[in-house]
């Protein structure tokens, strides 16, 4: 289902790099959005601040101003962010509030493989199920909540599912056959810990997390955000493979209705991982950021 089929003059985006390679991959898929020209209506980019540093800096994690720009735009694109790993008090995650504030309550994740890169395994026809991956054998009343949640679905949809084959399994299980056999699965339904931890899995099946997206999706706003974290290992290097961010503006897109614009932006870069020339050292290539997101942008 498309968000909107509303005609718009402009298209006002708000950008929020936040944390680390975020402010290195954010402006790559700025750039790639510009590139479309009248696919789009005319983008109107808003630049917003959260994170960790900026809490570091201000106090707050979240500014309201943020959230109250984001209540004026049509999409976001959200970077990464590096929340520590012990309490700090007054911090929490400002991507984590974004999806309360925002009703983004499905964090979509496709991980496709589209060329034999390093690492990656070959490209597989998926069977259609659906699998809902829980733990409600120990988790009863969380993820059994979860399970029974998802299992109503189909049943509350009065015939709408029909086509649908629910399956279900133990999130341990499940990332056993993930890597054994991707090729069962179709869309995994999970609470937000297991999918994250399920979707950095699978991205490397198709060789590197920095060429997995995601949206955040609600019924009235989108947000597309690269899978992968802040990686201040590399942060500042100008080494951080844009892909993960420029394919997330392209399911933003797609999400809003604009399937000419997106699918421009896939075949671009489906055409440079294909060529394997200008890959970044995740994907065992010596490209920068910018020559990857260059390439990108002729082909677009
Ligand atoms: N773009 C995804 C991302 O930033 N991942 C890092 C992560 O999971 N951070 C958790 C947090 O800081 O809330």
């Amino acid at each position: 289902r498309f968000m909107s089929t509303v005609t718009r003059s402009k298209l006002r985006i708000g950008l929020i790099p936040a944390d680390g390679i975020g402010r290195e991959v954010i402006p790559a898929a700025q750039t790639a959005i510009e590139a479309l020209g009248s696919d789009i209506p005319k983008p109107e980019f808003t630049h917003l601040l959260a994170g960790f540093e900026y809490f570091t800096r201000a106090g707050e994690a979240l500014p309201e101003e943020t959230v109250e720009a984001l209540r004026e735009s049509d999409c976001a694109l959200f970077g990464s962010v590096s929340s520590p790993s012990k309490k700090v008090t007054g911090y929490s995650s400002p991507i984590v509030a974004l999806r309360k504030i925002l009703d983004l309550y499905a964090n979509i994740r496709p991980v496709l493989a589209v060329a034999d890169v390093p690492g990656g395994k070959p490209r597989v026809d998926l069977v259609v199920h659906v699998t809902i991956i829980h733990k409600s054998n120990v988790l009863s009343v969380t993820d059994g909540l979860f399970r029974e949640t998802v299992r109503a679905v189909p049943a509350g949809a009065a015939g709408r599912y029909d086509d649908i084959t629910i399956a279900e399994q133990l999130v341990d299980s499940a990332v056993y056959r993930l890597f054994r056999e991707p090729q069962i699965y179709d869309i995994m339904v999970a609470p937000n810990l297991y999918g994250d931890i399920l979707s950095d899995a699978a991205a490397a099946l198709v060789g590197s997390l920095g060429l997995v997206p995601s949206i955040n999706a609600g019924d009235d706003f989108v947000m597309g955000e690269p899978v992968h974290g802040s990686a201040p290992d590399i942060a500042g290097q100008g080494i951080a493979n844009p892909i993960a961010s420029i394919r997330s503006a392209a399911l933003m897109l797609r999400h809003l209705g604009y399937l000419k614009g997106a699918d421009r932006i896939d075949s671009a870069v489906d055409e440079v991982v294909r060529e394997g020339i200008f890959l970044t050292p995740d994907l065992g290539g010596s490209s920068k950021t910018q020559e990857v997101t260059d390439e990108i942008v002729k082909r677009i």
